[in-house]
């Protein structure tokens, strides 16, 4: 029997355990055109499920929170219509983007992933800046009205951004964890809405590996050497 034990950063409060080992790729990119409010698209590979919605930082008569918006699909990938730009907005503002509000999508995963990357194509000439939050939590989240304080309370990590160059070229970016997640919130940079610095792009791919992650509760000690002791014995029998 092959047991495969991978025992995460000591800070981390998840242990991934039997990592598949296999990379999927889901492809984001299609035909379906302008998304309504609150819309999702499934993307399924090899069994495990991603669901993408969008968001824009629209909430309030201030723009102070996340707010439903409007999911799009073209041939370069996703794209998001907040509710400043409009369900239906054109070029260049059905793409994910920074020019006024923050656009995000969020990517929930039926099974938590490792190693991910996502590949971003701006549909003309932009910066390439982006965005990005993990979280692990079993449930599925609703952001509306939630502001980004907040959103620690779901399970979110800091966020943390990545920078690219003005480029008419796709740019594949390394999602950087301490463990696995099946959440992942990504967008335009913050913080740069105006000028050469605003970010235009569709997101058009994401590849990842399937893990499963075990909870690392206060009993974890524990919980590890006792799995890490069943590791063992099946390793010495095999
Ligand atoms: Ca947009
Ligand atoms: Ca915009
Ligand atoms: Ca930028």
């Amino acid at each position: 029997m092959k047991t495969t034990l991978v025992v995460a950063a000591s800070l981390a409060s998840w242990l991934v355990v039997s990592a598949s080992g296999q990379s999927l790729t889901w492809n984001l990119t299609g035909s379906a055109g302008s998304g309504a409010y609150g819309n999702s698209l499934t993307f399924a590979q090899s069994g495990v499920t991603v669901k993408a919605t969008a968001w824009g930082y629209t909430y309030g008569s201030s723009d102070n929170a996340l707010e439903t918006a409007a999911l799009g699909q073209w041939s370069l990938g996703l794209g998001v219509a907040n509710r400043n730009e409009g369900a239906s907005a054109g070029a260049p503002q059905h793409q994910v983007d920074n020019s006024g509000a923050d656009d995000w999508v969020l990517f929930e995963f039926s099974k938590a992933v490792t190693n991910v990357s996502v590949t971003i194509t701006p549909s003309g000439t932009y910066d390439r800046d982006v965005s990005f939050m993990t979280a692990f939590n079993s449930s599925p989240l609703n952001l509306n009205g939630l502001s980004y304080a907040s959103l620690s309370g779901l399970g979110f990590g800091s966020k943390v951004d990545s920078s690219g160059t003005v480029s008419s070229n796709s740019r594949t970016v390394s999602i950087t964890s301490a463990t696995g997640f099946n959440k992942l919130l990504f967008g335009a940079k913050v913080g740069e809405p105006t000028g050469s610095d605003i970010d235009y792009f569709k997101v058009t791919s994401v590849t990842g590996t399937p893990t499963t992650l075990v909870p690392e509760p206060a009993t974890a000690g524990l919980l590890g050497l006792g799995v890490l002791a069943l590791g063992l014995r099946r390793s010495r029998r095999a």
